[in-house]
C-alpha cells in the first residue's frame, strides 16, 4: 500500500461531472480566449470574493505581475515587499523591472510589519506588496494608512486568501488590487489558474487588455501585454469546484481543529494564532519548532520523510537570500523573517487527509 502523505492533495470534482461539464466544449470547440465558461467563472467569482471587478487569469503569478504592470510604474522604482513568501512574489516585481525592498514580518502570523514600512519609504517608493501569508491576513488598516499617507499603491498578494474575510469583507477589497492563486495545490482550484480583484472598473478594462496580449482589436494592439486567458477547460474545473467549496472549507477546519487540539501541549511547538476578525480559509498548516522543542526544524522534516511524510519548508529560505537575489538589492534587517524562516514547517494537510494520517504524524512529533 503507499502509504506516502503529501504536503496538500488537489480538491476535485467527483469525476463524472467534470467530463459531463466539458462535453459541451465538442460542439463549439470553442476552448480558450474569454470563452463562455471563462466569463461565467469570472462572474461566480467575483460574487463569491465579494469584491468589485475580477479579472481572471492563467495563473497567480501572471496576476501578480500584470496587476503591477496595470499601474504603470516608472522602472526602477521601489517596491516594499516581505521576504518570507514564496518566491513568485518576488520574481513578478522584478520581472517588472522594479526594485524590492525587503520588509521584516511579524512573529505572530508572518505577515509583513507595518510598523516597520514607513521607514523603508524614500521618494522612489510607488508601491506596497504585502502578501497575506498561509490566508493570514496583513494589518490592511495601517497599510492603507501609510499609502495614503504617501501616495502608494497596495497590491495584496493574497494568493493564499481565497475566501477569507477581513471583518466581514472578502479581502480582495482592501488595497488597489489583490492577486489570488487558483493552482491546484490551493484551497480552491481551476487547475491552474488566478485572478485579480480591483476596486476601479478602468483597472479591469486594462487587465482585460494586458492578458490577450494588449489587443483591442483585429488590426490593434495598444499595450505590450502577455498571454494570460484561463482557458475553458480550467474554467470549468472552477465552476464543478466552486460548488463544493464551502464543504472543502468545512473539512479543513475539522482537520486544522484536530491538529490544533493534538499538537498544544508539545512543548517548543507553535503555531499562529487566528485573529478573531479574520475568517480562515486553513489554507495551510504552519508549525514553528522553537528552541526548546525536542527536535529541530531540520530534523523533524527527515523525520518525518523517513516515515514517507512530505512536509514542506514553506517559506525557507527567504526569497531575499535566494541566489537569483542575494545582495543585489538594499540591506535591511530581516531578523524576524530569518528566524520564523528557519523554525517553520508546513505540515501535510488537506480536506480528505484521514485522521489516521493525522496521528501518524501527530506521533512523530510527539516523540511517541
Ligand atoms: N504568491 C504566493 C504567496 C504563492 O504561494 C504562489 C504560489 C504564487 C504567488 C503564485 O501562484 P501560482 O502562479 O502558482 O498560481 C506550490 C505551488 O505550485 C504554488 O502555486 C504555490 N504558491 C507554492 C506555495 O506551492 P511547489 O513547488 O511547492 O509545488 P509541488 O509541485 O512541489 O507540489 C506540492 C504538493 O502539492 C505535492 O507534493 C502534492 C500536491 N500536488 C501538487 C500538484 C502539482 C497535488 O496534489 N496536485 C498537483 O497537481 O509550489
Amino acid at each position: 500500500m503507499d502509504d506516502k502523505i503529501l504536503v496538500t492533495r488537489s480538491s476535485m470534482p467527483p469525476y463524472e461531472e467534470y467530463i459531463e461539464a466539458i462535453k459541451p466544449l465538442w460542439d463549439s470547440h470553442w476552448l480558450t480566449n474569454m470563452g463562455k465558461y471563462h466569463r461565467e467563472l469570472e462572474e461566480k467569482l467575483r460574487e463569491y470574493l465579494d469584491v468589485p471587478e475580477l479579472s481572471l487569469m492563467v495563473n497567480g503569478h501572471m496576476a501578480l505581475e500584470l496587476a503591477i504592470q496595470a499601474f504603470g510604474f516608472p522602472e526602477g522604482s521601489e517596491v516594499i515587499t516581505t521576504p518570507f513568501t514564496f518566491i513568485s512574489t518576488t520574481h513578478a516585481i522584478v520581472r517588472n523591472r522594479l526594485q524590492p525592498v525587503f520588509c521584516d514580518v511579524k512573529e505572530s502570523d508572518g505577515t509583513i510589519d507595518e510598523t516597520k514600512i514607513e521607514d523603508l519609504i524614500t521618494e522612489n517608493t510607488v508601491a506596497i506588496i504585502p502578501v497575506h501569508v498561509y490566508g493570514n491576513a496583513c494589518n490592511v488598516e495601517v497599510i492603507q494608512k501609510i499609502a495614503d499617507q504617501y501616495n502608494l499603491k497596495v497590491i495584496y498578494d493574497a494568493a493564499h486568501a481565497f475566501g477569507v474575510k477581513y471583518k466581514g469583507k472578502g479581502i480582495g477589497n482592501y488595497g488597489d488590487a489583490s492577486i489570488f492563486s487558483f493552482h491546484a495545490t490551493k484551497v480552491y482550484n481551476t487547475i491552474e489558474g488566478g485572478a485579480v480583484a480591483v476596486n476601479e472598473h478602468k483597472y479591469y478594462e486594462k487587465l482585460y487588455n494586458l492578458k490577450n496580449f494588449g489587443i483591442q482589436g483585429e488590426e490593434s494592439v495598444t499595450e505590450v501585454g502577455a498571454n494570460a486567458k484561463m482557458n475553458e477547460l480550467c474554467a470549468i474545473m472552477g465552476l464543478c469546484n466552486l460548488r463544493y467549496i464551502n464543504d472543502t472549507l468545512e473539512e479543513r477546519r475539522k482537520r486544522y481543529d484536530f491538529y490544533i487540539k493534538s499538537l498544544k501541549d508539545i512543548r517548543g511547538i507553535k503555531t499562529f494564532v487566528k485573529s478573531k476578525e479574520i475568517s480562515s480559509n486553513y489554507a495551510y498548516f504552519p508549525v514553528l519548532i522553537e528552541d526548546d522543542c525536542w527536535i529541530t526544524r531540520d530534523q523533524l522534516y527527515d523525520k518525518l520523510k523517513e516515515n514517507n511524510i512530505y512536509a514542506r519548508k514553506y517559506f525557507f529560505p527567504l526569497t531575499s537570500d535566494q541566489i537569483c537575489f542575494k545582495d543585489k538589492y538594499k540591506k535591511i534587517c530581516l531578523k524576524k523573517a530569518r528566524r520564523l524562516s528557519s523554525q517553520i514547517i508546513c505540515l501535510p494537510f488537506f480536506d480528505t487527509m484521514e485522521e489516521e494520517q493525522m496521528t501518524r504524524i501527530i506521533n512523530i512529533i510527539k516523540q511517541s
